[in-house]
This record gives C-alpha cells, sequence and structure tokens, in this order.
C-alpha cells in the first residue's frame, strides 16, 4: 500500500517510524505537486511546508495540541494529512474545500483563515483560555515570514512577551522563505535578524533550522514542545521546494492554474479581453507619466493589483509596504500632507483591514488620498475571507470620502482621474474580472462630482426604472433590452457615484418610473442600494408609492465558487435583473432564474 494511502490521520502519521517520514514527505509533496496539475490553486506555498507540516503533526498530538495555521494557502499538506486527500480535488470549488482554513471544514482546523498575520493573535488567545482551563495541551502557531509583516503579528508576539511570566505557553513556528507572495518586504526581511526580534520582544529563540530536513525539524519541535512559556522556532524553506519552476519562480507559482507537470506549462486559458486589474494598471502608468506627484502604494499585492507593471516603468513610484494594509493607508496620509498624490491599490476585503485609518487619518483630515479597490463583488474561488462585499458600505459612511464604482473600464480611467484631480479623499471599486472590453477614450477626464448618467431613457414614461452600481449596470441594460422586446419600457441610470450620490437624478427616475430596482455587487446591508433608498424617503418619493426592488447581497458570507452562478443565483445578472423587473410589474417570477 503506497504510504499515503496509510495516513488518514496524523495518529496514523504518529504510528510510523521516525525513519519513515522523509519518505511521508516525498509522497506528500508528490501529492501536491499532482493536485496543483489537476486543479491549481496555492501551490509553491504548501510545497515549501511538506517537511515542516509532517514534523509538526508527527511531534503534536494534533488535534489535542492545536495547530493554527496563518493565512491556510501553505496548508495545503495539512489538509492531506487531515482527512481531505480525496476533497482535495475538489479544492476551491462549490462542493470542495475552501483554499483556505475553516473551523467547519475540519477538527484540525484549530482557527479559520484567509487574510494574513492571524495567527499569533488567535493562539495566544487560545493559549491564555487553556492555561484558564486547567488544558495542559500545547499551542503553536506557524506563520510566514510574509504574513508576520502584518502588525497584528507584532502585536501579539508583543504580548507574549509581556505575559512571559504567567506563560500561557505559546509556540510560534516563524517561516522564513524570502517570499510574501512577491519577495518579501521590511528590515526584518533585510536584517534577518529574527532572534533580534524574538528576544527584544520577550520572546524566547530558537534556530534557525533547515525547514527540509525532517530530523533536525522533529529534534527542533520536540525541544520547542518542552519549553516552558512563549518561544519561538525559526524555520528556514524554500518556497516552491520539489517542483522546480516552482522554485526557479516562486511569485509566479504562489498560486497556478492546472499545468502539465512534466514541462511546468500551464494549461492555456480562453482568450479575453483586458482584466480590470491590467486596465487600472495601465490608467495609472499613463496618470503617472503625466503627474510627477503621483505615487502608488500596494499591500504586498504587487502582481495582484497590476502595479509590478507600473513598478517597472517607473521606479521608484510605488511601494510595497508589506501585509500592513493600516500602515499603507496611513503612511499614504502622511505622504498626501505633503503635496504627494498617492494611490493606494488595495483589494476590497483587506482594505477593511485599515477601517480606522481611512476615517482617522485619511477622512477626518480631508487628505487627497486615492483608494483603487480591486476584487469589489464577489471573487469566485476565494470564497468568504475575500468577497468583496462590505466595501460600498463600509466606505459610504465616512464623511469627505467619495465613493465611486465604474460601470466599465474606460468609466474607471475617467475615475481615476477625477480622483486625482479633488481636494479630499475618493475611493473606486472594481471586479476580479475581464474588462468588458469596450474602447478607452484617448485622454480621461474629469467626470462632474455626484453627477451619474441614464444609460436609457425608457421611452417618456418607463414602466421601471434599474439604478445600477457599477459593473451590473451592463447587466442592467441587457435586462432592459430583453424587456423592451416584451414592450416593457425600462430606464437605466448607471450611479457612477455612491457618494456624493445623484440624488436628483435617481428620485427623478423613481419619480417617473415608479417602480425601482436596484443593483450591486456588495451588501445589501448599508450599501448602494441603501443610499437611494434613504434619498428615496428624504425627497418624498418613498411617501409618493414608491414599489422598490434592492438587488444585491443578502445578509451572509458567500462561500467559494462560480461568480457566475452565485451572481445568477443572487439575480444580479441580466435574466435575474429583468425578472426582478417583471416581479415588480406584478408578473410571476421568471422560470429561468434558479
Ligand atoms: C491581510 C492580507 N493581505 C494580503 C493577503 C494576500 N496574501 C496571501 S498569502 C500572502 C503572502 C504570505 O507570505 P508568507 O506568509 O511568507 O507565506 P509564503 O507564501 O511565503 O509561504 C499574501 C500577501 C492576505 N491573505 N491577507
Ligand atoms: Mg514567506
Amino acid at each position: 500500500m503506497a504510504l499515503l494511502d496509510s495516513i488518514r490521520e496524523p495518529a496514523d502519521l504518529r504510528r510510523l517510524p521516525r525513519t519513515a517520514l522523509a519518505q511521508a514527505a516525498a509522497a506528500l509533496r508528490d501529492e501536491l505537486i499532482a493536485r496543483g496539475a489537476a486543479r491549481g490553486g496555492h501551490f509553491a506555498g504548501s510545497l515549501g511546508t511538506v517537511e515542516l507540516t509532517v514534523a509538526l503533526h508527527y511531534v503534536f498530538d494534533t488535534p489535542a495540541d492545536r495547530l493554527i495555521w496563518d493565512v491556510g494557502h501553505q496548508a495545503y499538506g495539512h489538509k492531506v494529512l487531515t482527512g481531505r486527500r480525496e476533497a482535495l480535488a475538489r479544492i476551491r470549488q462549490e462542493d470542495g474545500p475552501s483554499g483556505f482554513l475553516r473551523r467547519s471544514e475540519s477538527c484540525f482546523d484549530v482557527f479559520g483563515a484567509g487574510h494574513a498575520g492571524t495567527s499569533v493573535s488567535a493562539a495566544l488567545g487560545i493559549a491564555e483560555a487553556l492555561r484558564r482551563k486547567g488544558d495542559a495541551s500545547h499551542v503553536v502557531a506557524v506563520i510566514g515570514d510574509g504574513a508576520a509583516t502584518a502588525g497584528m503579528a507584532f502585536e501579539a508576539l508583543n504580548h507574549a512577551g509581556h505575559l512571559a511570566g504567567e506563560a500561557p505557553a505559546l509556540r510560534v513556528v516563524y517561516n522564513e522563505n524570502g517570499m510574501s507572495i512577491a519577495p518579501n518586504v521590511g528590515g526584518l526581511s533585510r536584517s534577518g535578524d529574527v532572534r533580534g526580534y524574538a528576544e527584544s520582544l520577550g520572546v524566547p529563540y530558537a534556530g534557525p533550522v533547515d525547514g527540509h530536513d525532517v530530523e533536525a525539524l522533529i529534534d527542533a519541535l520536540v525541544a520547542l514542545r518542552a519549553s516552558s512559556g512563549p518561544a519561538l522556532l525559526h524555520v528556514r524553506t524554500k518556497k516552491g521546494c520539489g517542483f522546480a519552476p516552482a522554485e526557479d519562480d516562486p511569485f509566479k507559482w504562489h498560486a497556478t492554474t492546472p499545468f502539465d507537470v512534466a514541462t511546468g506549462t500551464r494549461k492555456p486559458v480562453s482568450p479575453a479581453p483586458p482584466t480590470w486589474t491590467a486596465c487600472f494598471a495601465g490608467a495609472l502608468a499613463s496618470v503617472a507619466r503625466r503627474d510627477p506627484r503621483v505615487v502608488a502604494i500596494t499591500a504586498a499585492m504587487l502582481e495582484g493589483t497590476g502595479l509590478a507593471t507600473v513598478a517597472n516603468r517607473f521606479p521608484g513610484r510605488v511601494y510595497d509596504v508589506g501585509i500592513a494594509e493600516q500602515h499603507a493607508v496611513t503612511f499614504a496620509a502622511g505622504l498626501a500632507c505633503e503635496g504627494v498624490r498617492p494611490v493606494v491599490a488595495i483589494y476590497s476585503t483587506f482594505l477593511q483591514r485599515a477601517f480606522d485609518q481611512i476615517v482617522h487619518d485619511v477622512a477626518l483630515q480631508r487628505l487627497p488620498v486615492t483608494f483603487a479597490l480591486d476584487r469589489g463583488g464577489l471573487v469566485g474561488a476565494d470564497g468568504k475571507t475575500h468577497q468583496g462585499a462590505f466595501d460600498l458600505s463600509y466606505l459610504r459612511c465616512i464623511p469627505n470620502l467619495t465613493v465611486m464604482a465604474p460601470a466599465d473600464e474606460n468609466e474607471m480611467r475617467h475615475m481615476l482621474h477625477t480622483a486625482l484631480q479633488l481636494e479630499g479623499p475618493a475611493a473606486f471599486r472594481f471586479p476580479r474580472a475581464s474588462g468588458a472590453g469596450v474602447s478607452l477614450d484617448p485622454s480621461p477626464e474629469a467626470l462632474p462630482l455626484g453627477k451619474g448618467r441614464l444609460l436609457r431613457k425608457g421611452g417618456n414614461r418607463p414602466d421601471v426604472a434599474v439604478i445600477a452600481c457599477g459593473t451590473v449596470a451592463r447587466a442592467a441594460v441587457a435586462a432592459a433590452e430583453a424587456l423592451a422586446r416584451e414592450g416593457v419600457e425600462v430606464a437605466v441610470v448607471d450611479a457612477r457615484f455612491v457618494k456624493p450620490l445623484d440624488e436628483e437624478l435617481v428620485c427623478s427616475v423613481a419619480a417617473a418610473a415608479r417602480r425601482v430596482v436596484t443593483v450591486e455587487e456588495g451588501a445589501l446591508a448599508g450599501g448602494f442600494g441603501a443610499a437611494c433608498l434613504e434619498a428615496f424617503d428624504r425627497r418624498g418619493v418613498l411617501a409618493a408609492g414608491l414599489r422598490l426592488r434592492r438587488l444585491g447581497l443578502p445578509d451572509q458570507f458567500v462561500t467559494h465558487g462560480d461568480a457566475g452562478k452565485q451572481r445568477a443565483a443572487f439575480w444580479l445578472d441580466a435574466s435575474g435583473i429583468a425578472a426582478t423587473c417583471r416581479e415588480l410589474l406584478g408578473e410571476r417570477r421568471a422560470t429561468e432564474v434558479a
């Protein structure tokens, strides 16, 4: 029987002779390479932690001992060893396991993750709770050098060092591979003085140990387990270890689409218009060329935000601050104080981290910082931790902030330009998707502030008005065209601005049609439709008998799966919008909508 077949859970691994563990690690690596080739997903991170995963589950009595991975992208091997080997064939798909960690998925996933830098805080809390209960189980956090650039990791270690005397026995494994997704950044990364880092915070240090030497790892982890009080073990690994293309270019192989194992060639993807990300990068490069005050900031997502191409063209004008979204925002605020025009490019989901920095450091002082939120809306395979569901709600409530959502990539170019003309802060959000492929105006213009545009008039007396925010405007037009063929006249508004909302336009269109559907790819609670509802209320349109439906994301965390299918399930595609209009017109629900 193949070795991996005999390991259904970590207890099986612990029954193996120590001499069989290197072989178990080799089998695990082959498994991860085969799975990655077949399905894609996060890749190089988990190849680097293969021996560490085997050694951790061998030395610690999981799940009684609590093993807490940071982020989760490097824990695919952990998933294999904890009974999810077959399930991994469906990872990140609707019916399969998450690409990160979830308490609901396995008792071995002690703490859910997806965002970086949480493991040490969570582990310290768990260790303290166990101490209070008199439970002597061990608690181990595994954090990468990239994740450790997050402020929370410093805060947690600092706290652990302070508690050292009363000692909840927190163990931290610090996995240094020189990489975040891109090459890692930071003074600690440069100096490599992990000992100084730990000891200066009062946490005893051990290491460094070769993270691909199972024997050495086991010895080091046994010593770590025996330590009293907090302790940090420094492990050195190679990201992508054991798969040559990933070792050579771990940046490219952080995540992958399916590929050929023999050659490392990725399966071709069908041609599509440039992504929103690429269009944003192009727009940013052109404003950077014209305006020397413009700089850009990323929090460890150089490639994901498209800023890598801008950095190549404009060396010294792009800052990668590490996984430090809070710092990114306040750093930008500081730059803006002195006349620099920073563009902060952060995914919708990660900017959640920096809410108070946006409020207290940027908006309150009206500093002209531009926020470009990529991955606004449904993100597909990354799932619950990464959905761009909340940005419109969490930005809309902040005074002084202009909030925009482009319907297509041409409009986004104008919005970036508009934001950079303003005296105060502004944000715009766009989705994880290919662009619409529209042609781009030769030079961007400043859009009139707080003005939407009527995309379709729907005759003199429309039957329904659809007021759309962002990319759903295109689906709204398609819905209106379908309804026109049925003799229903639909007006369509592209709101452009969530704030200041074009109240004049939305209220006049609503008053004329008396039936309104608002559409947004974001949380309904506090989002764009809620902004319209407030305007309708304030201006008496509601009281005059408006019939209103708001389409958006419900009050739940949306899991991983196909974003297109999810869009349809939430009625955010053309047929869902059309069906909602028919419903408002008193017809029965269209049967074609699931
Ligand atoms: C708050 C937050 N920002 C950004 C990311 C995106 N991200 C996922 S993994 C990763 C790099 C993590 O580096 P490290 O912990 O060293 O793991 P490695 O990939 O080197 O194994 C980043 C930036 C995230 N998950 N969370
Ligand atoms: Mg790393």
